[in-house]
């Protein structure tokens, strides 16, 4: 079967607002300059770049109420969600370049405006070493990029819980993540209790990421509707992928993390993306800028050798 090839559209929201370290702003640049547009379009894809969205500088001020920069991720996730919605009610797929995982707060919001407006339901498959469900409560950093899942199943500020069609914008049996393996003590009770879908970096050790895959898919596809993902460059191991804020020990190998692309595109599911967390003033000559665009074109297709074998 001949399947037509969406349209793709880039969107940069070159911001650190919510992280802890500084240079996650300069994401989106590096994503460019590693040559994302170019390998989409090797890959047969047509790629409109539309640019980067505005927002405010960071103050880099202390935490707030147990938020750092609230009123500023308002106002960039607000833009965010406004552009993701934007490109998916033009029927293009939506790539956006972080910028720090707050970011995904705005994805997510235009995800389920579009979807609400058609009645459809959308799912989402988070690759992260980070859970990113605290609140203000339980959060050590006060930093919004720790908190991005959390809100969006509506736990969280006002302003940033009802940036959707209604509070909460995401149904946490709908989430599944992938490669976690830094959760703060008390974001565990709340994890285990949410009724996310976690496969934690145990269960990749002791499954295969092969397995974690087919399990993780084989649940989106009953789930059905549209399946969003969110790749925190974090998921990967830090000796592959230097170039982020919040490193974590004991990711996914170059291989596993190829092969858990792969899978996500042999299954077909996947309509929207977020390239999140990239921070080039960790990073060693690009490199995790590289290794994104390399995982990204396994995500969009590329095979080793072409193979008829899907995997679901
Ligand atoms: N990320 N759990 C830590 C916190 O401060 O809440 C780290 C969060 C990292 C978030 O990488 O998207
Ligand atoms: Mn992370
Ligand atoms: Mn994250
Ligand atoms: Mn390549």
């Amino acid at each position: 079967s001949v399947v037509r090839k969406p349209s793709l559209a880039l969107i940069g929201a070159p911001t650190d607002i919510g992280a802890g370290h500084r240079g996650g702003s300069m994401g989106p640049e590096a994503l460019r300059v590693a040559g994302l547009k170019q390998a989409l379009e090797r890959l047969g894809y047509s790629v409109e770049d539309r640019g980067n969205l505005n927002g405010p500088v960071n103050p880099d001020q202390p935490p707030v109420d147990g938020y750092r920069h609230l009123p500023e991720v308002v106002e960039w996730c607000t833009s965010v969600r406004d552009g993701v919605r934007g490109i998916l009610e033009d029927d293009k797929f939506p790539i956006l370049l972080g910028g720090d995982h707050c970011l995904a707060i705005g994805s997510l919001a235009g995800l389920a405006q579009y979807c609400a407006a058609r009645g459809e339901a959308y799912s989402v498959l988070w690759l992260d070493a980070h859970a990113d469900y605290n609140t203000a409560e339980v959060s050590p950093s006060g930093n919004i990029h720790g908190m991005p899942l959390a809100v969006a199943t509506g736990h969280g500020p006002k302003g940033l819980v009802d940036l959707g069609p209604a509070t909460p914008f995401l149904d946490p049996e709908r989430v599944v993540q992938i490669g976690i393996r830094s959760v703060d003590a008390v974001e565990k009770r709340l994890v285990v209790s949410s009724g996310m879908e976690v496969h934690d970096m145990r269960r990749i050790d002791e499954n295969g990421m092969r397995h974690t895959m087919e399990e993780a898919l084989y649940l989106l596809k009953g789930l059905g509707g549209h399946v969003h993902v969110s790749f925190d460059v974090d998921f990967l191991d830090p000796s592959i992928a230097p170039g982020v804020g919040t490193t974590v020990p004991g990711g996914p190998t170059y291989r596993e993390a190829q092969l858990c692309m792969e899978m996500i595109h042999d299954s077909g599911l996947m309509r929207s993306l977020d390239l999140m967390e990239l921070n080039p003033a960790y990073d060693i000559r690009n490199a995790t800028a590289d290794l994104t665009v390399d995982l990204v074109e396994s995500l969009f297709g590329q095979q080793i050798l072409s193979r008829h074998d899907a995997a679901l």
